[in-house]
């Protein structure tokens, strides 16, 4: 353990032994997890470029933080569920998602459609913790109808400032829901460091609430798929919530509408550039003869290919009808909505009639 916490894998590639939390993966799962990774950052780089262009209304980035992703929701089963909060886009990519499903969203052609029980990752969360509360709802629904899987939570260091996430962790804690609280500290909450949110660790605060908490380096992707595996287990087995806080960095803005020059200084970013996730796994990779350069090629090759991908697709994004924002407020038609729908209507012609 140091103090970024519970590590597998050190910044030069090298591994170290855990007594706990000992992880034994294959050549091939070692290279598909840094595939994964960096398909995620090329995925993320491309929001960016495209929000730049003006394709995308905001794009929050994920740089730096594709090891506590990636590593996590590599340790789910199919039946578990994601409850996301607004950055986790190499975990939607984990689930299968659509990677312009969540690109449609971040354009405003519509108000993310995707289908949370398709690959069980619920809806992006930007009330700041809530999504604690629905999975934990969750968890205890699923543990009421006697089924084995288990819900994760993800969330930020700013979000356990929020009370929802209090009000969650004690829930869980009493009626012992199968949720794993997977909170991704990247030092920062907007401009808010974490001095200025908390007095104690983050990972320290389930203690408090009579659950186990760990903290994990959220920039070693081995160590964080063996941790979320091991509180899995717990969940599985009736054994209630884990907090897990994967310390990491957000080495980018928090979104493209903040500029993080204005409150934070170059050498911490510099400091954690030497961290990086996907540096380290290379490093691993190429000591240990598990992946040669070609693989790398074939890896950025892809990457590339998924961004053609995906900034074909946006552009091909057509604005959808601005009426249907009353189509789905309630199941069955309702008499306000038909009012305020032709009050709508009204407006929209008086456009008509000026040319
Ligand atoms: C309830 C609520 N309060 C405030 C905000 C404004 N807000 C948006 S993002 C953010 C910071 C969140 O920081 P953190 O939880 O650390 O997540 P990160 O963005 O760093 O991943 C805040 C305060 C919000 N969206 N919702």
């Amino acid at each position: 353990m140091t103090g970024d916490g519970i590590r597998l894998l050190a910044p030069d590639g090298t591994r170290v032994a855990h007594p706990e939390h000992a992880i034994d993966l294959s050549p091939e799962e070692l290279r598909s997890l840094y595939r994964d990774m960096a398909m995620a950052r090329r995925f993320d780089a491309e929001g960016v470029t495209l929000q730049r262009q003006g394709e995308l209304g905001l794009w929050p980035s994920l740089l730096g933080q594709e090891a506590a992703q990636v590593g996590s929701v590599r340790a789910l089963r199919e039946d578990d569920h994601v409850f996301p909060s607004y950055r986790e886009h190499a975990v939607a990519l984990g689930r299968g998602m659509d990677p312009l499903g969540l690109l449609r969203l971040f354009r405003g052609v519509d108000h993310g459609d995707w289908d949370p029980e398709e690959h069980r990752f619920h809806l992006y969360t930007l009330v700041i913790g809530s999504q604690t509360l629905h999975a934990t709802g969750y968890a205890l629904g699923l543990a009421k109808d006697g089924s084995e899987s288990a819900v994760v939570a993800y969330f930020g260091d700013g979000a356990t400032a929020q009370g929802d996430v209090s009000e969650a962790f004690n829930f869980a804690a009493v009626y012992g829901a199968p949720v794993v609280f997977f909170c991704q500290n990247n030092q920062w909450a907007i401009s808010e460091s974490n001095e200025k949110q908390t007095r104690v660790p983050l990972h320290q605060r389930a203690q408090g609430f009579g659950f186990p908490g760990v903290r994990v380096d959220g920039n070693d992707v081995l160590a964080c798929l063996a941790v979320t595996r091991w509180a899995l287990e717990r969940a599985r087995r009736g054994e209630g919530p884990t907090l897990i806080e994967a310390f990491t960095y957000r080495m980018g803005a928090h979104t493209t509408s903040d500029d993080p020059s204005r409150y934070r200084d170059a050498a911490e970013v510099e400091s954690w550039r030497a961290k990086d996730p996907l540096l380290r796994l290379e490093r691993l990779l190429r000591a240990e003869g598990a992946a040669d350069d070609a693989f790398f090629a074939e890896t950025e090759a892809a990457g590339e290919a998924l961004a053609a991908r995906v900034r074909e697709g946006v552009r091909a994004m057509t604005t959808p009808d601005d009426r249907n924002l009353f189509d789905h407020v309630y199941a069955e038609p309702h008499a306000l909505v038909d009012e305020e729908r032709a009050a709508f209507d009204v407006y929209r012609a008086a456009f008509a009639q000026e040319g």
